[in-house]
């Protein structure tokens, strides 16, 4: 069983075995949590990150999919890139964002991670409805195989904190 904690804080701030972060499929940095995360890091997650654009994904990570790099000078051992799906009134993509928990948690098993934070993926920049997502994201933790013991899901705001606490009861 894995036990699911909901945090309001900064995501940059945990000591976890493994902070997934919100990228972009160019791997190369943005802004929001994947900004917060390489500017609290350092360089050496971005060196890394070139470095797996450069030999694997030229194209860029594609969205749902997860990848993970260390995590530089953060209170973490690694730092698991996810790229999360742009909001669409016109097409149903929570199977890419439901991928994006999915695959992080499968990638946190393939390094051994046995805690994980995670933020609210894709409700930011990429304008997904926090309750939607809260739900997303709660039911794909809860049904995912994975040897993770914690994940804890690290709210910015007490609005998201509040969605997420919906989705317990
Ligand atoms: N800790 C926890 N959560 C945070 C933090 C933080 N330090 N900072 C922001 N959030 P976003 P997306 C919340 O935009 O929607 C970037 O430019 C924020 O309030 O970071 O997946 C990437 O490079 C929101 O609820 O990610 C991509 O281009 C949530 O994290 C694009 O944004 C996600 O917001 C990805 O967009």
């Amino acid at each position: 069983m894995t036990t699911i904690t909901l945090i309001q804080g900064d995501i940059t701030r945990q000591s976890v075995d493994a902070i997934v972060n919100a990228a972009n499929s160019s791997l190369l940095g943005g802004g929001g949590v994947d900004g917060a995360i390489h500017r609290r890091g350092g360089p050496e997650i971005l060196a890394e990150c070139r470095k797996l654009r450069a030999s694997h994904y030229g194209k860029g990570l594609p969205t749902g999919q997860a990848i993970a790099t260390t995590a530089g000078k953060l209170d973490a051992r690694w730092v698991i890139h996810t790229v999360g799906p742009v909001f669409s009134d016109t097409e149903d993509r929570s199977d890419l964002l439901a991928s994006c928990y999915r695959e992080s948690l499968r990638v946190a098993d393939e390094l051994g991670a046995r805690t994980v934070a995670f933020p609210a993926v894709s409700t930011g920049v990429y304008r997904w409805p926090m309750e939607d997502a809260a739900r997303i994201a709660m039911e794909t933790v809860r049904a995912a195989s994975t040897r993770v013991e914690e994940v804890t899901f690290v709210l910015f705001d007490e609005r998201a904190y509040e969605a997420f606490a919906a989705q317990l009861s």
